[in-house]
């Protein structure tokens, strides 16, 4: 039986994966070379210096580690100035009312975010206190797709795996979920998420009971 929901939250809560892009892109002209919409796929979920070295590796391009950690520093500076203007407006349509119906049946929600800056654009939205555990990227020694933002996720709210659903738009945040044996449903195109149990386009007008109808979930 699922008693909780833990939500992704770049790309899923707010569309934050746009800044990352944006930022990741600059620094990679910065460097000489270019990517797209495609493949910044592989990075959404990815942790900061994992997905620095993905792209250094599609520039051919190889860096000391102080270097690369002064790139890092960089990108984060710009992906910080494009959210701080963000307000409660930026929410994705759809995800109030989900909570809200989460809520009124006494569904728990929860955060699992790799992001280090989770805390900061969840205050901005002003959704804190919507979720009883937030776990950021701060608090993990493993990025997506292992379970480990998952599993202490379940951990804080004393569930198992097989009572809580994972809300995702990363096909590494599917994996680390699938691996941990959680229920997941992507959120976005199928082709992006092929082994995600259930995917939607987005939260609109989507209920709690039909989400749970089209999982592989035994009663
Ligand atoms: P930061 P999520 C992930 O957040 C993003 O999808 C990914 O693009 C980003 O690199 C990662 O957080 C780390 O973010 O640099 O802010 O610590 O999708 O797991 O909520
Ligand atoms: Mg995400």
């Amino acid at each position: 039986m699922i008693k909780a929901c833990i939500f992704d939250l770049d790309g899923v809560i707010v569309d934050t994966a746009h800044y990352h892009f944006i930022a990741w892109r600059k620094l990679a002209n910065d460097l000489g070379f270019d990517f797209g919409e495609e493949a910044n796929e592989a990075l959404k979920g990815v942790g900061r210096m994992e997905s620095l070295d993905i792209i250094l590796g599609w520039g051919g391009v190889e860096l000391s580690h102080e270097k690369k950690v002064e790139l890092a520093t960089q990108k984060n500076e710009w992906y910080k100035s494009y959210i701080g203007d963000m307000n409660p407006d930026e929410i994705l349509e759809g995800v109030p009312a989900f909570l809200d119906q989460l809520q009124a049946k006494g569904i728990r929600m929860g955060i699992g975010s790799s992001s280090k800056n989770a805390p900061a654009v969840i205050r901005q939205l002003g959704i804190a206190d919507r979720f009883e555990v937030i776990v950021d990227g701060t608090k993990l020694t493993r990025s997506k797709p292992d379970p480990q933002v998952f599993q202490l996720g379940a951990e804080a709210m004393g569930l198992s795996p097989d009572e809580i659903i994972v809300f995702e738009d990363a096909a590494s945040g599917i994996d680390a979920a699938l691996a941990g044996g959680f229920s997941t449903v992507g959120i976005g195109e199928a082709e992006n998420l092929p082994k995600a149990q259930l995917v939607i386009p987005n939260f609109i007008g989507v209920t709690f009971e039909q989400i749970v109808q089209q999982l592989p979930i035994t009663a």
